[in-house]
């Protein structure tokens, strides 16, 4: 699995009762892989991975999995609390197709970073494929850096790590720590700033929609052309400014319609897009 380059962290698309829409899904697969996407992490946040049931996170991958048949890596995000039940969903996902799964560590009950390690280790003895350690403090409270990773990486096959924090200061640390671990960066704001500290790529939401603007920004970045590169990360942030003051997902989910993929409202308890953000989103401009 080469985990690199700019991956959509997908929606997942709902039909009007609520039901996950696998063919408006298969679309939006077919549509970003058109569009070059380089990888596609699934049932992620952005998938709405805890209001889904097992059943249909197994599903979404094996049909994203199809759909990419071997072009790009499919990670699975398998997330959940307990380590039992996030090992199976891992060797189902692998079953599914998956090329590698990933977790947030388990929340709720403020684990002790040894059962934090231990629950990776369950995932790890699972599957075969690799595990992408995945770092979002703001949503799970735990803060993965330099030093704890080394814990993990001893009782799990580590093989990424999606790095979703502001804390590019930390992000370096772990990069010049271990300078082969494949990490992806997970703030699309911040995405071009992310670069000069040598990340493999990243793993975002509003790649769904606007994956163009972030390859223009890679190319330009690449070839030296920082002004360019500045200057269309700009636009993308003025265009998640916009997003924010909706919700990420419910955004992207409505931006999608534009490209001509229906992904309806997110779940309950998510509230569904108002006349009045949908009046917010219409002109937010260019997205390719
Ligand atoms: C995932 O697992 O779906 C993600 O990678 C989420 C990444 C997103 N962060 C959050 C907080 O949901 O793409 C980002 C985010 O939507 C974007 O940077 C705008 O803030």
């Amino acid at each position: 699995m080469e985990l690199k380059g700019i991956v959509p962290a997908l929606v997942t698309p709902f039909d009007r009762d609520g039901n996950v829409n696998y063919e408006e899904l298969k679309k939006l697969v077919s549509l970003l892989l058109e569009e070059g996407a380089d990888g596609f992490y699934v049932t992620g946040s952005t998938g709405e991975c805890f209001l889904l049931t097992d059943e249909e996170r197994i599903h979404i991958t094996s049909v994203v999995a199809e759909t990419v048949d071997g072009k790009v890596p499919v990670i699975a995000h398998v997330g959940k609390i307990g380590a039992k039940q996030a090992a199976y969903l891992a060797r189902e996902s692998q079953n599914a197709g998956a090329s590698a799964v990933s977790s947030v560590p388990p929340f709720y009950y403020d684990f002790k970073f040894e059962e934090i390690v231990r629950y990776y280790a369950a995932i790890s003895d699972s599957v075969d494929v690799p595990v992408v350690v995945y770092n979002f403090p703001q949503y799970s409270g735990v803060t993965i850096n330099a030093s704890n990773l080394a814990q993990i990486m001893e009782h799990c096959r580590v093989g990424g790590l999606k790095y979703t924090d502001s804390n590019l200061y930390e992000l370096e640390r772990i990069r010049t720590s271990y300078p082969e671990l494949k990490i992806m960066f997970g703030q699309d704001e911040a995405f071009l700033y992310s670069l000069p500290v040598g990340v493999d790529g990243a793993i975002g939401s509003t790649y769904n929609f606007m994956l163009k603007k972030y390859q223009r920004i890679l190319n330009a970045y690449r070839e030296g052309k920082m002004q360019e590169a500045e200057a269309i990360q700009h636009e993308a942030c003025r265009i998640i400014d916009r997003l924010l003051c909706v919700r990420d997902i419910t955004a992207v989910k409505y931006l999608l319609g534009r490209k001509g993929i229906s992904c309806g409202n997110c779940r309950l308890p998510f509230s569904p897009i108002t006349e009045q953000e949908k009046h917010l989103l219409d002109d937010i401009g260019d997205l390719d």
